[in-house]
């Protein structure tokens, strides 16, 4: 249970580059129909080819049927289901990204090209929402570290800003009187939490690329934070000297802090956070889990915040 073991490398410097895209490509031409590269951002789901990670959980997954039904992304609405319900609207082709900012290398890519330098890997991490329940999730995608890397951030990059898109004809989150939060969804790290190696940007789930509902065609995964941290279809990275604005902190600071670590020690002002549902787990009898500090990642992450009140930086 809980178990998760990391090399003393990323698993990305373990395998030779070359030999890693070598085993994707005889990999990828393995898969039926296989659409490695260039399925992603298309409307159907295309299988990928990625290689197995040991940042990831041996705790079972969660069923597909939950992961891909049982969503938050208000773009597309506020309850559960309407981000499946709703977020097929979405066009997640062409994509383009953007890096920009502090970066010596800063550029606007189509997103087949800003992925293709990376070598896919399945991480199954834990994922624990603010609200208090929590999935185990297979993601597919590369450590956020190697387009950052890519970017040269200069040195007075202090931190990542992320953006998702605005499109309110398909998005219908974004239309009408009352809106849920302030468009773009804004998300952002500290620079040394976007370069952990277990900080992810996902182009799939499963295997294949991402359902619209789980954040098409890029979002970010950061899985010892709260899910609101994981901004879905991400157009804009940049590279700032200050700390970023985020989407839920500019609703309601007192509720939302940047940092958004999982920490049963600090309950939301309105809820404890001490325990967890694990959906799929039993219905309404499933005894609830303890929630632990970072998600269960602490032997991995505490040491970002030594020397940090943790209650004070929430
Ligand atoms: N753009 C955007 N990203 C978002 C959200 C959102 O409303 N809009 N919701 C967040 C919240 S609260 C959670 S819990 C996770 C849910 O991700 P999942 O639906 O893929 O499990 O997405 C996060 N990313
Ligand atoms: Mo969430």
């Amino acid at each position: 249970m809980m178990s998760i073991r990391l090399p003393k490398v990323p698993a990305s410097e373990i395998t030779p580059r070359d030999l890693y895209l070598n085993r994707r490509q005889i990999i990828g031409g393995m898969v039926a129909g296989a659409a490695t590269l260039s399925g992603i951002g298309g409307a159907a789901a295309a299988q990928l080819a990625t290689q197995k990670s040991p940042f990831s959980t041996s705790e079972p997954m969660s069923k597909k049927k939950d992961v891909t039904g049982y969503n938050n992304f208000y773009e597309f609405g506020t309850d559960k289901s309407d981000p499946a319900a709703n977020a097929g609207s979405l066009t997640t082709q062409p994509w383009t990204v953007k890096v920009d900012g502090l970066v010596d290398r800063p550029g606007s890519y189509q997103l087949e090209d800003f992925i293709k330098p990376f070598a896919l890997e399945e991480r199954i991490y834990r994922m624990r929402c603010v609200e208090g329940w929590s999935m185990v999730i297979p993601w597919n995608g590369f450590q956020l570290s190697e387009v950052l890397k890519q970017a040269q951030p200069q040195s007075g990059a202090k931190f990542v800003a992320f953006e998702t898109l605005v499109r309110p004809e398909e998005m219908p989150g974004q239309k009408g009187f009352l809106q849920a939060l302030d468009w773009p969804y804004r998300e952002g790290l500290r620079l040394d939490e976007a370069m952990h190696p277990l900080t992810i940007l996902a182009v799939g789930i499963y295997g294949e690329t991402l359902p619209n509902q789980n954040g098409a065609p890029l979002r970010l995964v950061v899985p010892w934070k709260y899910g609101f941290k994981g901004i879905k279809s991400i157009v804009r990275i940049s590279l700032v000297d200050k700390q970023p604005a985020t989407s839920w902190q500019m609703q309601n600071a007192g509720e939302y802090g940047f940092y958004s670590n999982v920490n049963p020690a600090v309950d939301h002002p309105r809820w404890s956070q001490a325990t967890e549902r694990r959906i799929g787990e039993g219905g309404v009898f499933a005894k609830r889990r303890d929630t632990l500090p970072f998600n269960g990642y602490g032997e991995q992450v505490a040491g970002l915040y030594s020397g940090m009140d943790l209650k004070a930086n929430f």
